[in-house]
Parts: structure tokens; C-alpha cells; sequence
């Protein structure tokens, strides 16, 4: 029998050893590259035989499973924390300005129900012996829930027949709730203090003090309304250093 050629049986044994390589390579968990200056032609044919090297940005071979970097997770989950921190401030810019509409709203309400308690009954729902407007001034000092016993036919002395000039949400289980009637029987506002309302005690049609001063931004002193009333806003405080002016809080008469 002649010999076989040296070169020839060294092709015969790359071409099995490739074969090999390629069969284990379906089932290795990383990509195997084969390393292209190691790789020989054989009749025509490309044949795999370098030395094999691991890389994770080599085409992955058929059925195995291509796996997230470290690196890349990492990346991801960077940018996700930037969007994030991007779209907090919108969102909770949006979400109190949804407070301030509802605040807008219940000052109205409160307004509108203490007009008709005076239509009603050609006074006002508060005691006979509260004769200025600055002493009818309740949620601030003075507790608000006298008044809107009164309103919400709940209990009070002066709606004698009962009607129901306004009808919150309740929440007796808190004392301060948001944008409810608390266990205080206060109306609460969005960020959770009282409700403030000022009354015309003395029947002047005008209201006397105004709570920002006058020209401060939240009109003139006296005020020509009957009622009026107001939330401190996000930050629980009248208005700024004093001036409605660059505050955030919410007025019914304007
Ligand atoms: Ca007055």
C-alpha cells in the first residue's frame, strides 16, 4: 500500500477535528469563533482549524442561546434611570397642577354653597355673635367644622330645615384627609390643610381684611364679596412671605 501523503492525512484529521468543533459548538452556551488565520483551504473548500477563541460579539451558530453582557445590562439599565429621573419632575408637575384644579373647584363649591345658605336664609351660617368678618374666618384659628355643619345639614343650629348645600367626600377615619371632610369635620384641601373661608359678619358687602393685603396680587382691600375662601396651597402656607404674588396657593375670588 503506498503511504499516504504527509499533507493529506493532516487534512483529513483538521477536517474531523472541525467537524467536532462545530458539532460541540451547537451546544456550548458562548460563541465560538475560529480564529480566520488559522483556517486553510482543502480542495476548494474553506477548513476550520485554528485555534478556537471566545467572543462575545462572534455570530452565535445555530440553537445557541445569545446572553446579555454585564456591560450591556448595565448600559440599560443606566439609561432606563435617566429617562426615569427625566419624567418624575412632568409628572409630578402635572399631578399638583390636578390639585390646583380640584382646589379651584372646592373653593367654588364653598363659595357658591355659603350664597345659597344666604339665600336661603337671608343670613349667613354663622353665629349672631360673630359680628366681623375677621372673627367669621374659619379653618384658620377658628375650627371650620362649625360652618359646615351648618352647610352640610349636619348637625348645625342655623339650617333649621335641613338642606344640604354641599356634600364632600368624608374621610371620619383621618383627621386631615386629602381633599375630604375629616374626623375634625374641616374640608380639607388636596395637600391636606383646612379649607380657609372669610365671611361678610357685618353685612357691609365687603370683606375685611383681605388675607394678602391689598394690590398684593389677590386685589383689593376691602374685598367687594360676600364670601371668599381659600387654600394655602402645596407648601401649607400664606401665600408668598405674605403675597399671593408667586405663591401657589388657591383663591376663590379671582
Ligand atoms: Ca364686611
Amino acid at each position: 500500500m503506498r503511504p499516504m501523503p504527509f499533507p493529506r492525512a493532516n487534512a483529513e484529521v483538521e477536517i474531523m477535528r472541525a467537524k467536532f468543533l462545530l458539532a460541540w459548538g451547537a451546544h456550548a452556551p458562548r460563541v465560538l469563533a475560529i480564529a480566520p488565520s488559522r483556517s486553510r483551504t482543502f480542495c476548494g473548500k474553506q477548513v476550520l482549524a485554528g485555534r478556537q477563541t471566545q467572543h462575545a460579539g462572534a455570530r452565535a451558530l445555530p440553537g445557541e442561546v445569545r446572553a446579555f453582557t454585564l456591560i450591556e445590562l448595565l448600559v440599560v439599565i443606566v439609561i432606563i434611570a435617566i429617562l426615569a429621573g427625566l419624567a418624575f419632575p412632568v409628572f409630578s408637575s402635572i399631578q399638583n397642577q390636578a390639585k390646583k384644579t380640584q382646589a379651584k373647584n372646592d373653593v367654588s363649591q364653598i363659595v357658591t354653597a355659603v350664597n345659597a345658605f344666604y339665600t336661603e336664609y337671608g343670613r349667613y351660617p354663622i353665629a349672631s355673635t360673630v359680628t366681623t368678618d375677621l372673627a367669621a374666618t374659619y379653618g384658620s384659628g377658628t375650627n371650620s367644622d362649625v360652618l359646615f355643619k351648618e352647610l352640610r345639614a349636619s348637625g348645625g343650629a342655623i339650617n333649621t330645615r335641613q338642606i344640604v348645600f354641599i356634600s364632600p367626600a368624608e374621610d371620619t377615619s383621618q383627621a386631615s384627609p386629602k381633599g375630604k371632610i375629616g374626623s375634625d369635620g374641616q374640608f380639607h384641601d388636596p395637600w391636606g390643610s383646612a379649607y380657609v373661608i372669610r365671611i361678610d359678619a357685618d353685612y357691609d358687602n365687603q370683606i375685611t381684611p383681605n388675607p394678602y393685603g391689598p394690590n398684593n396680587g389677590a386685589g383689593p382691600e376691602p374685598l367687594r364679596q360676600g364670601v371668599i375662601a381659600w387654600s394655602l396651597g402645596k407648601d401649607l402656607a400664606l401665600g408668598n412671605t405674605g403675597k399671593f404674588t408667586g405663591s401657589d396657593d388657591v383663591i376663590s375670588w379671582q
